[in-house]
């Protein structure tokens, strides 16, 4: 049967801005990353997703944009972009670009002209209302704190903006805009890129009137519609950021009949360690039993219906050692652990940049440590709300995005890691000096290792890629267990995810070979199978 590529994918995300800068200006650029392509097709990933690197005023490093077809000059230039993606090419590696498209920037030209009169062209290019009893037009909130309602002085008339002020939302009811979109993405297309990453593509079908956000009514008749004008006829990696996505709606947005995407990132088990009617900055411990449910779920419930995205991690959430394992005393185990348990996994995998080697979060002790903009605004409007300063640095702690970003940690020997030759934009986690890609690849047993371990394993294993998956020991509260099978193959994974010692029942299982191991040892008594610390197996059953 024809199996799409990207269902033996596995994507490495990298974030330009952290990644490797070569100017010495202190942010990651184009050339950077072309200058680590052997680093990456070593791990033996297929698909770089860069994060944005068009002209954009950076207010939320990127995510901003003000000119789609042209390249920021942080970052280099368009014939930097064509060499990253021919020089990728040659490795059997696909670029997938970052589309934001829900809002551009402020300094986009589309808005400078739509903001300048009411009967600009392109003034319905954007979301545009009357003030209400002299302010706002309704409750609308912005993900980055406040209203989502900013005042225009030109024109007396307030503008949507479910991001920051400088991020407009585009209006996907105006179809001369929806042309002017597919025709800048069939732009990127012809450059033979990969695919896309819709970022929170959940909410182009927006009613602000009605105060709906997520999975408005035609979101899917737009997502169809772009499908038709763009990727759709070529053979390329789809993936949509849906906050909202349920089991149900996945499997229209990633229907096999490819009419919308090839998947989607869903994020109910990223929202498991906050308080349930809370934000993220809510902080609640994880309980084990729910991250299992909840992966489990989407696993059997896609089936054949759908295609699942597997990730901990991006650039947004902090990394994943430091969230749910143990950053310290078992770093490397945990490491190892969360890679096991999402790359055996039915499902395209994405790794973020610096995962593959452990990295871990940093320590902020103030604002003066913070660079991110949901961070920096969520950090007042909650100390003007009278949380206590101790209170907002522990969230920002957990969750903030700054973590994600700090640069990534080459080399252990080198100043800022080896990152840049000059000032880094954020500073450097001061852990590199241990953890750096230099001392993975010289050592055996790395977290590297594991990675490109468990990377091969896909490649060379269809089972991997269309096996059936099982969840095992539901109810064990420390133990994350399952199992897979394919015609005549199965294996299981067994991982302790805790700091005490697990035993589990095995006798029934009929264990054959290891596949991979993070400890040296695997001790089976008497059908029991004892698992040290944050210990991760899997092994090949009858
Ligand atoms: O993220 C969507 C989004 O909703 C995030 O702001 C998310 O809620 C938050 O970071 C959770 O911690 C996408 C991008 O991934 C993000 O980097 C952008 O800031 C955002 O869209 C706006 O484009």
């Amino acid at each position: 049967m024809f199996m799409s590529w990207w269902k033996k994918a596995v994507v490495y995300q990298v974030y330009p801005k952290s990644f490797n800068d070569t100017t010495g200006s202190g942010v990651g650029d184009l050339a950077g990353i072309t200058e680590k392509l052997d680093y990456l097709k070593e791990l033996g990933i297929t698909v770089i997703w860069l994060s944005p690197v068009y002209e954009s005023p950076g207010d939320d490093n990127g995510y901003d944009i003000s000119d789609y077809e042209q390249i920021d000059p942080a970052f280099g230039t368009m014939e930097d972009m064509e060499q990253l993606i021919a020089e990728a090419k040659k490795r059997g590696i696909y670029i997938v670009m970052d589309l934001v498209v829900n809002h551009t920037s402020d300094e986009h030209e589309w808005f400078e002209e739509a903001k300048s009169s009411r009967d600009n062209p392109y003034r319905d290019y954007y979301i545009w209302r009357d003030p209400v009893d002299g302010g706002v037009p309704n409750d609308l909130q912005s993900t980055f704190g406040g209203s989502a309602w900013e005042y225009s002085e030109e024109t007396g008339q307030y503008y949507l903006h479910l991001f920051s002020k400088k991020q407009p939302d585009l209006n996907w009811e105006n179809p001369a805009m929806r042309q002017d979109v597919y025709q800048m993405m069939n732009f990127w297309l012809d450059k033979g890129i990969g695919g896309f990453r819709l970022d929170v593509i959940d909410l182009i079908g927006k009613q602000p009137d009605q105060l709906v956000t997520a999975d408005g009514p035609k979101l899917h008749d737009y997502l169809q519609e772009m499908n038709e004008a763009t990727f759709g006829h070529q053979d390329v990696l789809t993936v949509g950021e849906t906050w909202s996505a349920t089991v149900q709606n996945a499997k229209q947005y990633s229907n096999p009949d490819g009419s919308e995407l090839s998947m989607v990132f869903q994020f109910e088990h990223i929202l498991l360690d906050q308080q349930d009617d809370g934000e993220k900055w809510d902080l609640k411990p994880l309980n084990l039993v729910d991250l299992k449910r909840t992966l489990a779920k989407w696993q059997t419930e896609l089936g054949d219906e759908g295609w699942n995205s597997l990730f901990w991690n991006n650039h947004d959430t902090p990394r994943i050692v430091s969230r749910w394992g143990n950053d310290e005393e078992y770093r490397q185990e945990s490491a190892k652990l969360f890679a096991i348990l999402l790359h055996l996994m039915k499902g395209t995998p994405y790794i973020y940049q610096g995962e593959e080697i452990g990295m871990t979060n940093y320590e902020m002790a103030s604002l003066d440590d913070i660079y991110d903009i949901e961070s920096i605004n969520m950090y007042h409007e909650r100390l003007a709300a009278g949380y206590s300063e101790a209170d907002i640095l522990t969230s920002i702690n957990a969750k903030g995005r700054d973590h994600a970003r700090t640069p990534m940690q080459w080399h252990g020997d080198q100043a800022h890691a080896g990152f840049t030759v000059g000032q880094p934009w954020i500073p450097v986690n001061d852990n590199f000096t241990g953890i750096n890609v230099a001392q993975n690849l010289a050592e055996k047993n790395s977290v590297f290792a594991t990675y490109q371990q468990l990377i091969q394993y896909r490649k060379d294993h269809d089972i991997v890629v269309k096996g059936d998956f099982q969840l095992l020991y539901p109810d064990h509260p420390a133990v994350f267990a399952y199992k897979r099978q394919w015609q005549d193959d199965a294996f299981v994974v067994l991982a302790n995810v805790s700091e005490e010692e697990q035993t589990v029942a095995v006798a029934e299982l009929s264990l054959n070979d290891v596949i991979i191991n993070n400890y040296d040892e695997l001790t089976v008594r008497d059908g029991q199978l004892t698992l040290e610390p944050y210990q991760a197996i899997a092994i090949t059953i009858d």
